[in-house]
């Protein structure tokens, strides 16, 4: 089976498994309006670039090698087929971890305004979180007010950008056995801004020519993202937001309301879709909206902000990455409210044929056709009101709309602390019983299923099919970015899904009252990910470092150069990782080679790219299978363990879910033991978790 559409325009049902979606684009054929899915039929990729083989880095160029032989050629200074992928591929790492770590940057500086009381609206959360955080960053916190904690905390994370001397301090957090190799291979990260600009020297014409050393440049540099700027970005978010506990919610685009003023926020920080959370529960804009025709107002979110407020607030989601065109496309949206990433600029000409308002907030993305009401953390919680004020304004000009009556229930907001929590109580945390049900053979093996939609491939399909396939066998699954969405999508992220898992694996979810599919969060979020394998690795009995565990880490539709670098800092942490869709470096055997083979014996992670589902799937067995064997655990059996009950977490959530309808469970914690965490479901709970 290929999955990657390149022939043409691609059978309605090949663009997308998710219904909704379907019926949008059916609808846009109707209304002779265009998407990235009828844009893709009409332009297939460039097959050279695709495969890496073409260098533009100077104006000698741009040199592509290409025909028979063409591993045998050069470009015109020379450089060969691997050089030239190899130069593109670092490249796009370095591309990814200045978007994912500038992003970890705004929080910091945030966080800062915070300190000094200069941010209105925002306050230190979750103290908790605050004083870890600090404790891994070695500042003092005893006797110390909050505000002088967080000033230091934050100044810190911003001398991790541009510090001229010393290591991330964060890699600290990675298993001993971990830093000594990364020290001894030269591969620790030194600052943020310092790798992704050393990358973008060495790949600079006629510097850095040897492939071999290009990748392992690309390697040091994608771990300044993993255990740099995005886990500041994580790190930080909880702290100003609160670290999130289980809540119910519910996804996709039928979470649109034909009768309230609809807000959509796309893209990535927190931080402004924070404020729209509470200027959308407002009284006062409540009675204005109303004054408008309208019942209400209905936040929801699109891509990466989605779940930074999903986890959070319990605010629905109504899609990923490919659902952004599709929801303007209801006719329904009265704001589509942006920050930074994966914001296609189709939304400019497309909201101008509806009566949509798009509106950019970051200076650093302006889009033509959108308004620019511009986000200032100093003044943030008027910015909201001022946008909702504009969705409000903009009801009345509604003209005919679509919504398609898809809506899943889903549960999200695991955080690697609300699952210690799960498996010991406050005070006795820990992830003993994981670690023992993986020792066992009922749970076979972890599996992160992460990343992108593509239009090039099906949407959602390889996510959800990896996700249905894990389950059964006894794979646990964390689910992160638009991946997450789309598993919820597809029902999987739903208490009910517990019944399509293997029976090892309920059993144990049952025992420590975790579903199947944990819903992570955001992409900066994978750096959630790599604590809870760092811990696994440490709790004892498998092995002593990631590259130890029977684990493996998914991008099946990968699509920007974030997931690239997402997926070479899982290899450089030890992980095998595979991503589908196509190889960028697929021109070069050698290249290929050494982020396969090489990397596998560098750092025992490894970055494979695998289009077919059936053989991704095969491949991610066989590396789980291979780590037990090596750990010398006993083979997996199914067989061994039975069917048992539903678990009382369970049976909670049903009838609680049963109870009440759609509009009610949103934001609703879940879990009864969730009381006491530390985030905001729109009840006031306090916090008194310890952190691990
Ligand atoms: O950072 S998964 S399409 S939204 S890049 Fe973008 Fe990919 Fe979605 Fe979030 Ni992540
Ligand atoms: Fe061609 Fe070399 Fe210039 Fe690249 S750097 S475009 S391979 S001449």
């Amino acid at each position: 089976m290929d999955d990657v559409k390149k022939d043409g325009a691609a059978p309605a049902a090949a663009k997308s498994i998710d219904p909704a979606a379907l019926e949008m684009l059916a609808y846009a054929d109707e209304c002779g309006i265009e998407t990235a899915f009828s844009r893709a039929d009409a332009m297939k990729p460039c097959p050279i670039g695709e495969t890496g083989a073409c260098c533009r880095i100077c104006s000698m160029g741009p040199c592509r090698l290409v025909g028979k032989n063409a591993e045998e050629k050069t470009g015109i200074c020379g450089a060969d087929m691997s050089t030239i992928a190899a130069r593109h591929f670092a490249r796009q790492v370095a591309g990814g971890v200045a978007a994912h770590s500038d992003h970890g940057r705004d929080m910091a500086m945030t966080l800062r305004a915070v300190a000094k009381g200069e941010a209105a609206g925002y306050k230190v959360k979750d103290e908790q979180k605050l004083m870890a955080v600090a404790g891994y960053m070695g500042i003092a916190t005893a006797g110390r007010e909050v505000n002088e904690i967080a000033l230091e905390v934050a100044d810190k994370a911003l001398e991790q950008f541009g510090q001229p001397h010393g290591e991330i301090i964060y890699t600290r957090r990675a298993t001993p056995k971990r830093q000594a190799r990364w020290r001894e291979l030269g591969l620790t990260p030194r600052a943020i801004d310092r790798e992704v600009t050393e990358v973008m020297h060495r790949t600079h014409e006629g510097v850095d020519l040897d492939a071999e050393n290009i990748l392992k440049s690309a390697l040091r540099c994608s771990l300044a993202d993993g255990w740099g700027g995005a886990m500041l970005s994580t790190d930080i978010s909880d702290i100003l937001f609160g670290t999130p506990s289980p809540l119910s919610s519910e996804v996709n685009l039928g979470v649109l309301k034909d009768d309230q003023v609809n807000v959509i926020v796309h893209g990535h920080e927190p931080t402004l879709s924070a404020m729209l959370v509470e200027a959308s529960r407002d009284p006062e804009l409540i009675a204005e909206a109303q004054a408008a025709g309208a019942k209400g107002i209905n936040l929801a979110g699109i891509c990466c902000t989605a779940n930074e407020i999903l986890m959070r607030y319990g605010i629905p989601a109504a899609g990923n990455f490919l659902h952004q065109e599709l929801a303007v496309l209801t006719g329904a949206v009265e704001a589509m409210v942006v920050d930074v990433q994966c914001i296609m600029q189709a939304l400019g000409p497309l909201a101008q044929r509806f009566h949509t308002q798009l509106i950019t907030t970051s200076p650093k993305a302006k889009i033509p056709g959108a308004v620019h009401v511009e986000f200032d953390e100093h003044r943030a919680p008027e910015t909201a009101r001022e946008i909702v004020r504009m969705a409000i304004a903009n009801y009345p000009n509604r003209g005919p709309i679509h919504i398609p009556d898809y809506h899943e229930p889903l549960v999200a907001g695991f955080s690697h602390e609300y699952l210690n929590y799960m498996q010991g109580g406050f005070h006795r945390g820990s992830f003993r019983p994981l670690n023992d049900a993986v020792i066992a053979g009922r749970v076979r093996g972890l599996a992160g299923v992460v990343g992108c939609n593509n239009v090039r491939v099906t949407q959602d399909e390889g996510i959800v099919e990896m996700i249905k396939r894990f389950i059964a066998q006894d794979v646990m699954v964390v689910v992160t970015g638009c991946a997450a969405t789309a598993g919820a999508k597809a029902g999987y992220l739903s208490p009910e899904i517990l019944d399509s898992a293997g029976p090892g694996l309920r059993e144990v979810m049952e025992a420590i009252g975790i579903p199947p599919v944990l819903h992570l969060g955001s992409c900066v979020d994978n750096s959630r990910i790599l604590t809870v394998l760092t811990q696994v690795a440490t709790e004892g009995g498998l092995g002593e470092d990631i590259d130890d565990l029977p684990a493996v880490g998914l991008c099946p539709e990968w699509m920007c150069e974030k997931a690239i670098a997402i997926g070479t800092y899982f290899a450089a942490s030890g992980a095998h990782v595979i991503f589908g869709v196509s190889s960028p470096v697929k021109a070069s055997t050698e290249a290929t080679r050494l982020m396969t083979e090489g990397w596998e014996q560098l750092v025992g992670g490894d970055l494979e790219f695998i289009p077919d589902w059936d053989e991704m799937f095969a491949r991610a067995l066989e590396l789980i299978d291979a780590k037990r064997a090596a750990l010398k655990l006993p083979a997996y059996d199914p067989t061994q363990f039975g069917d048992s009950g539903d678990s009382p977490y369970f049976a909670a959530i049903r009838e609680y879910l049963a109870a009440h309808d759609e509009v009610e469970t949103v934001g609703s914690p879940v879990y009864p033991l969730a009381e006491g965490h530390s985030h905001d479901h729109g009840h006031g709970h306090t916090h008194d978790e310890g952190d691990a």
